[in-house]
Formats: C-alpha cells, sequence, structure tokens
C-alpha cells in the first residue's frame, strides 16, 4: 500500500472517481464521503458517492444527500458507475467485507484503489491509503488529507458541516481521549470558513420520533442487565422489542453508551436481534479493549472502546456465550475498573 499523499499529484488532473463507505453509515462515513465529494468535484473530478445501503433519517441533512447511490435500491446504477470508475476510495472501514453485499463488486472494480480509515488491524492490500487507528474519525483524517494537499482555501461552509458531524459523532461530542488538539484546532477552522455547531448537533440528535423515547425508556426498564461483579451492562433486545416500537437500523444508534454513564460499569454491550443476524455494539472505559473482544468471540472488531460484532446463533445463546465471556474476563474488568481512579 503506497502512501496517501502520492495521491496527491494524481489528484491535479481532472479523473473519474467514486467514494464508498461501511454498510449502515454512521455520520462519520457519511461526512468523510460527502466532505470529500464536494472537495473533489471543487477539483474538476466526476465524483460519485455509492453507499452500500440506504442512509438513516437523522443524517437525511447532510449537503449531497441527494445525490447518493443506494446500492440496496440502484444495483444497476451502482454498477454502471464502478465500471467506468478510475479511482475508489474506502472511507471509514478498512476491510471490503465491511460493505457486505457491496464487497464483490468493489473487489473485482479495476479502479485504483485507495483506502483512509481509523479502525485497527488494515487490510494492505489497497494501492493507496493511510491508516491511523490514533485518529479521532475519518471526517479528520480527509481534513488533513486536504490540508496535505494545500487545498484549504476550498474548504468552504459546505465541506465543513460534512466533516464537522462525524467528528463529532466519533469523538462523542468531543469527549472521548482521541480528541486531540489537532481536532479542536480543526473545529476552530471550519468555524472560521462559516460553519455554525449548534443546528449540526440539533440535526443528529434533536431528529427523533416519540416512539425511539418510549423504546429508551422500556429499554432501561426491561432489558438492561448489570453485571455486578464484572462491572458490565448487557442490554438484549428482540425482533419482537424492535418490531413493538416501530424501531429502525438508525434508532437504536448511540444506546450502547448509556450504561457506562453508571459509575460502576466498565464495558457495555447492546445486542438487537435482526433479520438475518443479531447485531452487536460493544463500549468500554478506559483500557478495557473491545477491539480485541469483538474479534476473539464475535467476528468483529473496530476501536479499542469502540466496537461492533454480529452472532449468528440465537438471541438467547448469543447471550449466554456473551455472559460466559465476560466471565472469563472478569479480573481483567475489575482491573480496568480499579485503575480508573
Ligand atoms: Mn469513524
Amino acid at each position: 500500500m503506497k502512501p496517501l499523499s502520492d495521491l496527491i499529484p494524481i489528484l491535479e488532473t481532472p479523473k473519474i472517481i467514486c467514494i464508498t463507505h461501511h454498510y449502515n453509515a454512521d455520520a462519520d462515513a457519511l461526512g468523510s464521503s460527502l466532505g470529500l465529494y464536494h472537495y473533489l468535484q471543487m477539483k474538476g473530478h466526476q465524483v460519485s458517492v455509492i453507499c452500500p445501503n440506504s442512509i438513516p433519517d437523522f443524517l437525511q441533512w447532510m449537503p449531497g444527500a441527494s445525490e447518493l447511490i443506494l446500492f440496496d435500491k440502484q444495483a444497476e446504477r451502482t454498477k454502471e458507475v464502478l465500471q467506468n470508475c478510475e479511482i475508489l476510495f474506502s472511507l471509514d472501514f478498512n476491510h471490503f467485507s465491511r460493505t457486505k453485499f457491496l464487497a464483490p463488486l468493489l473487489q473485482n472494480c479495476n479502479a485504483v484503489k485507495v483506502m483512509i480509515d481509523h479502525h485497527l488491524m488494515p487490510d494492505l492490500s489497497f494501492d493507496y491509503g493511510l491508516s491511523l487507528p490514533s485518529k479521532s474519525s475519518t471526517c479528520e483524517m480527509v481534513y488533513d488529507f486536504i490540508q496535505a494537499a494545500g487545498d484549504d482555501v476550498l474548504i468552504n461552509e459546505t465541506i465543513a458541516r460534512c466533516l464537522y458531524a462525524g467528528t463529532m459523532t466519533d469523538t462523542g461530542s468531543f469527549r472521548f481521549s482521541s480528541t486531540t488538539s489537532s481536532v479542536h484546532a480543526m473545529v476552530a477552522r471550519l468555524m472560521e470558513k462559516g460553519l455554525q455547531t449548534a443546528p449540526i448537533h440539533q440535526a443528529i440528535f434533536d431528529n427523533y420520533r416519540e416512539n425511539r423515547l418510549r423504546f429508551m425508556g422500556y429499554v432501561f426498564t426491561d432489558r438492561l442487565e448489570i453485571i455486578s461483579d464484572a462491572h458490565a451492562a448487557i442490554i438484549a433486545v428482540s425482533r419482537q422489542d424492535l418490531n413493538r416500537f416501530d424501531i429502525n437500523t438508525g434508532d437504536t444508534e448511540g444506546l450502547v453508551n448509556y450504561p457506562l454513564s453508571l459509575k460502576e460499569v466498565v464495558l457495555s454491550i447492546f445486542i438487537s436481534e435482526r433479520e438475518d443476524e443479531i447485531r452487536m455494539s460493544f463500549r468500554s472505559k478506559g483500557k478495557f479493549d473491545v477491539n480485541v473482544f469483538a474479534r476473539n468471540y464475535f467476528e468483529g472488531g473496530g476501536h479499542l472502546n469502540a466496537a461492533g460484532g454480529k452472532s449468528l446463533r440465537s438471541l438467547s445463546e448469543t447471550l449466554n456465550k456473551l455472559k460466559q465471556h465476560i466471565q472469563e474476563n472478569k479480573n481483567q474488568l475489575q482491573l480496568c475498573y480499579n485503575e480508573s481512579f
């Protein structure tokens, strides 16, 4: 994999470019894709953004959202665009499998493949790329890329809104330890470009339907289990629970973080029964490594304090297996809890 900086001179002449991100886009995947999209368009390139599947309602406000190509709805168009593509950017993921059903098309695409990502353990078979797990977000990496190309002057309010959104969500609103001085310096620069931050917080966090709040009440009352001696919390919801409150994919975003607000909880896990699999989110405080935990037991991974995974077993079997693995890690969890003071 050649360094990303080697790509900068190649982008000095107009190219046909595709940008894609992981399945179930979050604000960082979409914000980095659209931020890069607007930037490359201004550079004179022909650019398309391909999403592996439809994007959640709370991200529809993002500038350029109406121009996205959704693979689950526009398969033919996706194939056509990829066929003509010269450079393919993969953002906020580091292995094509993370795009699920889109993966074979991306893998077989003849374009020069570029990765920009901050997750652990990258696939290094991309032609160009940058993998920096210490970075707060892929949005921050796209900002750095634009700066490295000497194009600060091209950053406008549209790009600023996209890049801010993903940095804000991936840092837990600038709370996590990945929030370096460079992150704050970037936000300051984006504000100088006309960025208004309050409407973005509102668009992302104050944009739900009543059913989601009712669902949260139900979940915290009836579905939250605390394993005190292991400093762990589990929320497991069945398909029946999701249907009862008419809950979509985007509605469960962020729920996994709430149990971490409990003093004694070091590890929080959210499990939901989806159509094809059991989906799992892992969050931790301090040194407990959920990337390793998700990778070892649930075919997943991500970051030190935030990871995803899945299980093809039933919900109750998954829950039993999970509790067993929590017990196996009990000493480590107790250690992490004690170390945090
Ligand atoms: Mn990210």
